[in-house]
């Protein structure tokens, strides 16, 4: 298992006093911009359910989704589509393409892997830039692994409805998460065979997809570096997705995948990546995927990089459960920090907790599922929880400390049924 570099933190606080000197360079977006966007990212804004929603085609798809999003599978949320929990009961540890979450912060661009190149290109390298086609890329060795990609801002939703926090962004319950096996060619290798020189400090995919405008600002194409570390490390650019080429809305030809990361790391349709020898800021990785608000420092955190942790039933919310009867509760826990040890759950409001039984074995970047019988016995709401403790020893507590963009929700979430 591979671990954050440590000094990640430290170099990011030498990056943002270079930067306020004038000295890392704002990538692709004016300076002035970037620093309105950091600003604004103190002030928490109301959560908007439905924010940004683009016209509904027909029943079941949404505009600038390519693939078909059944109720029964999933819940729309602006340009978005969260995986309803309940319709992974039954399925593996991979989740199938068609049921996987989507996040776009535009719409999903089409594109053909015949007139695809990838760039690499940037002060980084020892010489010019470096032109993959796909068949180039496909060529080179390839690996394959398990991993999750989850929104950073998974379970936001709960920082209002269960601590009553004011928080901006999707409102996602826990269904911004799906784990898939990935192949692909190790990131190293390519930026290997570009020439990446040991002046590189920062590397920055970039999305083909239309640029993002945010409140009037144009950001321009999504983008966020990753620090050279973990670029030389796990990150694979994956061109498939549970042994079928990448599905369009995933990032067809060619993505990003961070093992344990934020989903924002795992750039889909990458067309160049600039190896940088200045650091490097987007808006992705200053006033967004940061932690701001009380107890950060005005720039707010350093820039997010692993996962937390958490636990979700199979179930719909309000499920209703036959008293007396015999139930097999389902779900899923993990982990960006370590995998998953155990997992109790409770099924009195959090009063008494019961070890659940895990049916994979835990794996790092991936997700453990689990079950645990239960016999109701009396009619009337009931509340049931899930709670896991990772490798590390970190246990899921009862509320997340508030960040004003609703991040790393980690907290215990109360899962309403009803017992008739
Ligand atoms: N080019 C591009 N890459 C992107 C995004 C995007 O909008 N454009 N969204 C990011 C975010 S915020 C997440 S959570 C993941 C979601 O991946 P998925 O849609 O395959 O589930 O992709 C990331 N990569
Ligand atoms: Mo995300």
């Amino acid at each position: 298992m591979s671990s954050v570099p440590p000094s990640e933190a430290a170099y990011d606080r030498m990056r943002m006093r270079q930067w306020s000197r004038g000295r890392a360079r704002s990538a692709g977006i004016d300076r002035r911009d970037l620093l309105r966007l950091v600003a604004a990212a103190s002030v928490a804004a109301p959560l908007v359910p439905g924010a940004a929603a683009p016209a509904r085609a027909a029943a079941g798809t949404l505009a600038g989704v390519v693939k078909p999003l059944p109720p029964e599978l999933f819940t729309v949320r602006g340009t978005n589509a969260e995986t309803r929990f309940e319709a992974l009961r039954g399925t593996g540890l991979l989740t199938p393409a068609d049921r996987f979450f989507v996040r776009n912060h535009t719409a999903t661009p089409r594109i053909d892997a015949a007139d695809w190149t990838l760039t690499v290109w940037g002060s980084g390298l020892a010489g010019g830039p470096v032109d993959f086609t796909y068949d180039a890329l496909r060529a080179l060795p390839s690996v394959t692994r398990t991993a999750f990609v989850e929104c950073a801002g998974n379970g936001r939703s709960y920082f209002a409805s269960q601590q009553g926090g004011q928080v901006s962004g999707t409102a996602w319950t826990l269904g911004a998460i799906g784990a898939a096996r990935w192949r692909g060619v190790r990131l190293a290798d390519v930026l290997r065979a570009a020439g990446i020189a040991r002046e590189a400090v920062d590397v920055l995919p970039r999305g083909l997809d239309s640029e993002v405008v945010s409140d009037g600002t144009n950001l321009g194409r999504v983008r966020r570096p990753l620090p050279v570390a973990k670029a030389l490390d796990d990150v694979l650019l994956a061109y498939e997705m549970n042994g079928e080429p990448l599905p369009p809305d995933h990032g067809y030809p060619v993505r990003l995948i961070v093992p344990s990361w934020v989903g924002i790391a795992n750039i889909k349709w990458v067309g160049d990546i600039e190896v940088s020898a200045e650091p490097l800021l987007t808006p992705w990785n200053t006033g967004l995927y940061r932690l701001f608000g009380d107890g950060h420092p005005p720039e707010g955190s350093a820039p997010l990089s692993r996962q937390t942790l958490k636990s979700a039933f199979e179930l719909a919310p309000g499920a209703t459960f036959a008293a007396g009867r015999g139930h097999l509760l389902t779900g899923r826990s993990w982990s960006g920090g370590a995998p998953v040890r155990s997992v109790e759950v409770s099924t009195d409001g959090g009063a008494r907790w019961r070890p659940a039984r895990l049916r994979d074995t835990p794996r790092s970047g991936s997700w453990v599922r689990w079950s645990a019988d239960w016999v109701p016995r009396d009619p009337g709401p009931a509340v049931l929880l899930a709670r896991a403790t990772d490798r590390k020893g970190r246990t899921q507590p009862t509320t997340t400390a508030h960040n004003t963009q609703g991040y790393l929700f980690d907290a215990v979430v109360r899962h309403p049924v009803t017992v008739v």
